[in-house]
């Protein structure tokens, strides 16, 4: 089989992984799988980049609860490389409702509730363009060779 394109994708440990102080935990996660952090910040979310990022959650009942969440405290957002990175993360990070997360994903191992369920990562290599270029300018982007990268 061909090797998979490297991706970048756009992933965001969100407030109650920040609050609980899980960024290093979730973050050594995909360090370890092989992705490279190529970009990376804490930052407060504000009401107008939430409502930009949660677009297709605009008209949703659930969307004022989320947009109090996501810009309740600071976040730490980041962009991750690799093959297959987009797939790779959302596998990794596991269902949206963490109660139906498998254990050995974030949420299957970190979660319990839907809003505050610790991770975001973009759905796919389209999404993952929308959402980078709303948190990152091509200058936040660094790029270096990890020393593991020809067994990636
Ligand atoms: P994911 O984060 O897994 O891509 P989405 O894009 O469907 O999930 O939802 C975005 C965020 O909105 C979720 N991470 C969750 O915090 C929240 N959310 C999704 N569905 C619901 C729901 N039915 N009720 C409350 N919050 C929800």
């Amino acid at each position: 089989m061909a090797q998979a394109q490297v991706e970048r994708t756009f992933v965001m440990v969100k407030p109650d992984g920040v609050r609980r102080g899980l960024i290093g935990e979730v973050v050594r996660r995909y360090e370890a799988r092989g992705l490279k952090v190529v970009a990376g910040k804490m930052m407060r979310i504000s009401r107008e980049l939430a409502e930009k990022h949660y677009e297709e959650h605009k008209a949703k009942p659930f969307f004022p609860e989320l947009e109090r969440f996501i810009t309740s405290s600071p976040v730490f957002a980041m962009a991750l490389e690799g093959r297959n990175a987009v797939a790779v993360v959302r596998a990794m990070n596991g269902a949206t409702k963490p109660w139906e997360a498998a254990t050995g994903t974030v949420r299957g191992d970190l979660a319990l509730a839907l809003t505050p369920n610790v991770v975001h990562a973009s759905d796919s290599v389209a999404t993952a363009q929308r959402e980078l270029a709303l948190y990152f300018t091509e200058a936040d982007y660094v790029p270096y060779q990890r020393v593991d990268e020809e067994y990636l």
